[in-house]
């Protein structure tokens, strides 16, 4: 039996092109800067996300964490939202490795503003009051159910904190998501952002790989953070050819996504005792409440489980499930019927 696997856009599969383009992909050692694949990949997305340079890292966690170091200095603090990757799901990686606090703000449906942001931080405060260093927004908002930001508001909170002297990083590991729901291109919500970090292994497909974008300076310092993560690679052009077949042919198959993660939060509003707004659903992420059901998350999964769909609960409330290439309309169907049976016993 075919598993309907709705854990993450991260389970895809490379693609037939993506195989066949890695087996001859042509290499040559990173390290020294020598792999023509992993160079061109760079330059794209640098061309595509209009700034300066890319860099081609192994993980979004780990592109993350490069530009939080770089952006910060031991002993400051960084804004987030409340339920951001960079805080919850990076392994407390912004103070183990930068020495840094976290300070998260609750966004309204998980989205910040300057207005919620403005209040906590610390800018011209005593000497003694831990100092902002760092405003990390993401878009699309993954646990507030591939929420987007608007463009007002992304340029709102840069402007704000730029003119505090304060630097901006974007987590985008969505943001062709993003993009498409804005119904506008990825360097126009990068625009204002001193680095932005997207992932490739997403909703793209490629089986590995992130980037990084922003300035020649941030890139070439962000070059040897890299490597002192252990995220120097040799000849990794055979991931970057999966990353540009990613990068050049995937955004236009998100629409699909987009469509059948509504079609499943309009289905699951449906049921008894599942609570999801499906006209909140903008992306390919669909988080629903199933307290009221009286199953806890956890035997929804394993029930879902023993009838071939994989999905997680993300505390004792909420499911989450996320929609990508490998995830037909029929499957979105029988995911529904599927949830239907399980709450009708
Ligand atoms: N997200 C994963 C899990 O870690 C939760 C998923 O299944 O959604 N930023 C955002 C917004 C992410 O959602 C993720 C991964 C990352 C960063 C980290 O990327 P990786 O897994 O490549 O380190």
């Amino acid at each position: 039996m075919k598993l309907v696997d709705l854990r993450s856009d991260t389970v895809t599969k490379p693609t037939t092109a993506m195989r066949r383009a890695m087996a001859e992909a042509e290499v040559g050692d990173d390290v020294y800067g020598e792999d023509p694949t992993v160079n061109r990949l760079q330059e794209r997305a640098a061309e595509l996300f209009g700034k300066e340079a890319a860099l081609f890292v192994p993980s979004g966690t780990m592109g993350n964490q490069i530009c939080v170091k770089l952006h910060t200095r031991p002993g400051t603090e960084i804004i987030l939202e409340e339920r951001s990757h960079i805080f919850n799901y990076e392994m407390g990686a912004a103070a183990a490795f930068s020495g840094v606090t976290c300070r998260p703000v609750r966004g309204e449906d998980g989205l910040l503003n300057w207005n919620l942001i403005a209040p906590a931080i610390h800018h011209s405060a005593p000497y003694y009051v831990t100092p902002t260093s760092l405003v990390a927004l993401e878009n699309s908002h993954n646990m507030a159910g591939g929420a987007v930001l608007p463009l007002s508001v992304i340029n709102d909170i840069c402007q704000h904190a730029h003119a505090l002297g304060l630097p901006t990083h974007l987590d985008g590991a969505r943001i062709f998501n993003a993009a498409l729901a804005l119904n506008t291109t990825v360097a126009e919500i990068a625009r204002p952002f001193d680095s932005v970090m997207f992932c490739l292994s997403k909703g793209l497909g490629a089986p590995v790989g992130s980037m990084i974008v922003g300035t020649k300076d941030f890139i070439k310092e962000a070059v040897s953070v890299r490597k002192m993560l252990g995220g120097g690679m040799r000849q990794v052009g055979v991931l970057a050819t999966a990353g540009m077949l990613a990068l050049e042919e995937s955004p236009k198959l998100l629409a699909e996504d987009h469509a059948n993660a509504k079609r499943l939060a309009t289905g699951l509003a449906e049921l008894p005792g599942v609570k999801i707004d499906p006209e909140r659903v903008q992306t390919n992420i669909a988080i629903f409440d199933i307290a009221a059901t009286g199953i806890s998350t956890a035997q929804m999964a394993a029930e879902l489980k023993t009838r071939g769909v994989l999905a997680n609960g993300i505390n004792a409330r909420e499911m989450r499930m996320v929609t990508h290439y490998d995830v037909s309309r029929e499957e979105i169907k029988q995911t529904i019927k599927i949830t239907k049976e399980i709450l009708g016993r």
